[in-house]
């Protein structure tokens, strides 16, 4: 036998055996399985022996008066009591522990911890939370709702017990930045369909939401001083609905929501394209003074403002002024993609321009990865969406970056060929795709140290309804909060789903309308 052949037999050798080994490791279970289905998954989770039980006579003590501490006690008793059908109180602790009940204090101790993180030990017959910062407690109130039994989250009363195996977690997040954006420029989403996002994903510690305010198909939030851009920019959507608008109070509503959950909200006007919802309200806006046309299709980047007109960032100025003022958050995001119409000699001052509006209000910029084009500043944040080597530009330039990439975290992407809702362009996005990537490892050149953290979006060109938004976004949202919140060496796909069939009990008991992906091992569903 010759050298070659000898070489390609072993070869061969070593790939059946591979494949052998490979069938077999398939066919095994894991290891160790997950004794507690948390998502994200925590630093440490350390089980002892002994169990708590939540029953009629369990009371939430609270230390201190803080009526921010209040309100936290007050948002764990409004997720415990309906489903056990008890009448669990928040009380001020007078020091003395006492079998049977939850409390939840400040402390600054451990200093590793952060301003998010938090300690849970649930032992016999107590449970102690501690925080350093009330967000703290309030992501560790969301693993305490996980360790119960899924049938807590129902609205009715269920029967119980209600018991915890006694654990000690200590947890803290691998990014301070854990984001969903939802769209309600292409399909108008009312305040209450927004709240139910909200409550959603502060249930798997994601911390702000990005709103797509305005596009060309429509234009949501009220400007005072321009209020044909939601009479005209507000009265139509993607395929010729009615469409609709946020007045400020509605907008400072979902803000003041999403704050008592440590939620952000970030508002988007994109411009200078995307930009036709504004373009149809005033003819002043274009070029050549003449209104656009209500556009209702799912075409992009064909329109622009005038970048020439002085008028044009009057308006700009107006439009984030009142946003500021409407936006306790650090942030106004000001789009700046697919600027198709908009010649690159006119976009880059244009963006420089916009940038230094969105400082006098005292805000920073965020801006989708063509921003890096013009000179981004050092406080300004790129969104890493299609283009790698413009995310790139932006982190030359000192700018920290927002992951984003459509190919793994678009929640507009279809799961499969057989998915009727959403879009292709990026590719399909499976439950599995969604998970696994680590957002330091994606980009070469772009690391852990550039990443402010992740953002899943939710264009919602073929989305219409909560029914189909909760389709697209559950069961793939679980897997961006754990890649925003746990240590990349600590997370796996085999593991995670197995943990994520748990949580398709606790969907059904939200009524949450999920895609029951194949790929998950989905435990058996809850009793109605
Ligand atoms: C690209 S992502 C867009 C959006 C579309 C989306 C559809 C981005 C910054 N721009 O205008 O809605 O694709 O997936």
């Amino acid at each position: 036998m010759n050298f070659k052949k000898q070489i390609t037999m072993v070869k061969t050798f070593l790939l059946l055996g591979f494949l052998t080994l490979q069938t077999i490791a398939m066919a095994m279970p894991p290891k160790k399985l997950p004794e507690f289905n948390i998502i994200p998954l925590p630093v440490s989770v350390v089980k002892s022996a002994g169990t708590f039980k939540l029953t009629e006579k369990s009371t939430i003590y609270i230390s201190g008066e803080s009526a921010e501490i209040q309100q936290i006690g007050k948002y764990l008793a409004d997720k415990l009591n309906p489903a056990t059908g008890f009448a669990i109180a928040v009380k001020s602790s007078e020091g003395n522990q006492s079998a049977g009940n939850i409390y939840l204090s400040l402390s600054s101790d451990d200093a590793t911890i952060g301003d998010e993180g938090y300690q849970l030990i649930v032992k016999q017959n107590i449970i102690k939370l501690t925080a350093r910062k009330p967000a703290g407690l309030f992501n560790g109130i969301q693993t305490i709702r996980q360790l119960l039994p899924a049938k807590i989250e129902m609205s009715a009363p269920q029967a119980g017990p209600w018991v915890i195996p006694s654990v000690t977690i200590r947890d803290y997040p691998e990014y301070p930045f854990r984001a969903v954006m939802l769209d309600v420029a292409r399909h108008f989403f009312q305040v209450d369909d927004v709240k139910r996002y909200i409550d959603l994903m502060a249930g798997y510690k994601m911390n702000v939401m990005h709103l797509h305010l305005s596009d060309d198909q429509g234009w949501r939030i009220e400007i005072k001083k321009w209020p044909k851009l939601t009479s005209i920019g507000g009265s139509s959507q993607v395929g010729g609905g009615k469409g609709g608008f946020y007045t400020q109070e509605q907008y400072a509503d979902i803000v003041k929501y999403a704050a008592e959950r440590y939620i952000m909200i970030i508002p988007e006007i994109d411009m200078p394209g995307h930009t036709n919802a504004a373009l149809a309200s005033y003819p002043e806006l274009n070029c050549n003074d003449k209104a656009t046309e209500i556009y209702t299709g799912t075409e992009v980047g064909f329109s622009t403002l005038c970048t020439g007109k002085e008028l044009t960032y009057q308006f700009i100025a107006d439009v984030f002024g009142e946003l500021a003022s409407l936006t306790p958050g650090p942030y106004l995001h000001i789009g700046g993609d697919e600027s198709h119409v908009t010649k690159l000699e006119d976009y880059i001052p244009f963006v420089n321009r916009v940038q230094e509006i969105v400082a006098a209000t005292g805000k920073q910029v965020i801006g989708w990865d063509e921003i890096a084009l013009s000179s981004v500043k050092p406080k300004s944040f790129v969104q890493f969406w299609a283009k790698a080597d413009n995310a790139l530009k932006g982190v030359k330039q000192g700018a920290k970056v927002i992951m984003s990439p459509a190919a793994k975290a678009y929640l507009d992407m279809q799961y499969d060929k057989s998915s009727k809702l959403g879009l292709h362009w990026a590719g399909y996005i499976e439950v599995d795709t969604g998970y696994n990537w680590d957002p330091a490892k994606l980009v070469p050149g772009i690391g852990r140290e550039n990443i402010l953290g992740i953002e899943a979006p939710l264009w919602t060109e073929t989305v219409t309804n909560m029914n189909e938004l909760e389709y697209m976004v559950f069961p793939r949202l679980p897997g961006y909060a754990e890649i925003g919140w746990s240590a990349p060496a600590a997370r796996s796909w085999n593991e995670y789903k197995l943990r994520l069939g748990k949580h398709g009990e606790r969907f059904k008991a939200l009524r949450i309308n999920y895609y029951p992906s194949k790929l998950v091992p989905w435990s058996a569903p809850v009793s109605k």
